[in-house]
């Protein structure tokens, strides 16, 4: 039976003191990221949670798009951080999101540099940060979050050799309202650390990157690399060791391990 999600059914009890206190749900929207921003923008409270039941033009980096067909988690947070805290934004929400899988489904999600969540080797979640910064002060930031629970990839063939499911790998469906509510715990318990100068997100981030140590090919801004991912820095980017020894820094990219390019291109 499809689950119908309600804002009530998911803040009942939940125990948090800033994320999710106040949940909206749409049942079809264009993007949950666009609307959290208009929310930002007219003031809403910290915390504000907007969730939809699919999303008809979800959003992913660099004007790519994410699908979110019924089924899936779309969920955007409305947050009022420091400039200082805006990198670790991604790594308190990533974090969040595969700890929750774990706790729920029981399933091992890796993270693969720098926004995606993935069991085994296919992509099972995407989140995408927005934010308005002017000057030192950042108006707004916008965390969205795009899981992939109880659909088939197979119905959607541009993503389904690299993307995979909760209930596709379970074989059968997870709860949408549970996995949400712990979602929503496990950020804001990370999100608070943050504020409160804890410092253990960053090497809990880079434990947990399945990226490190591998062979890796990096597209940047037209511009692609091969080298080894060393680590990461504590601004998130990605350090590469260049088959000459030196080392160089990407801020942003697109990972593709080698072994991969190379099934890629046979
Ligand atoms: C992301 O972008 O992974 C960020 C996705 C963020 C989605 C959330 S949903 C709630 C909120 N509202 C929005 O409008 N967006 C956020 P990126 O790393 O650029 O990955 C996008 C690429 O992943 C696409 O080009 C596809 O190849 C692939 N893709 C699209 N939909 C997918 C899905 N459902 N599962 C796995 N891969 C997908």
């Amino acid at each position: 039976m499809k689950e119908t999600l309600s804002p009530e059914a998911i803040t009942r009890n939940l125990g948090n003191r800033l994320i999710g206190r106040r949940v909206i749900f749409y049942p079809s929207v264009t993007s949950t990221n666009e609307l959290a921003k208009e929310e930002a923008r007219r003031g809403a409270e910290e915390g504000t949670v907007v969730i939809a039941g699919e999303q008809t033009g979800g959003k992913g980096r660099l004007r790519r798009s994410w699908l979110s067909p019924g089924g899936s988690i779309a969920l955007s947070l409305v947050l009022y951080p420091e400039v200082a805290e805006l990198p670790s934004l991604i790594m308190a929400a990533s974090l969040a999101v595969a700890r929750s899988i774990a706790a729920v489904t029981g399933l091992e999600p890796r993270l693969k540099w720098p926004n995606d969540v993935l069991v085994g080797e296919r992509k099972v979640s995407g989140i995408l940060v927005e934010s308005q910064v002017r000057g030192s002060r950042v108006d707004y930031a916008v965390i969205g979050i795009g899981i992939n629970v109880n659909f088939k990839v197979a119905d959607f063939p541009e993503i389904a050799p690299a993307a995979t499911s909760l209930a596709g790998e379970l074989g059968e469906k997870v709860s949408l309202t549970a996995l949400i509510r712990r979602l929503l715990v496990e950020f804001e318990g990370r999100y608070l650390a943050l504020k409160a100068g804890g410092g253990s997100l960053y090497e809990e981030w880079r434990d947990s990157l399945s990226t490190l140590g591998q062979e890796v090919r990096v597209e940047s801004g037209g511009d692609v690399q091969v080298g080894i991912a060393q680590s990461v820095d504590r601004d998130g980017s990605l350090l590469l060791r260049n088959p000459d020894g030196s080392l160089s820094r990407v801020v942003a990219g697109e990972v593709r391990l080698r072994h991969q390019t190379e099934q890629d291109s046979t």
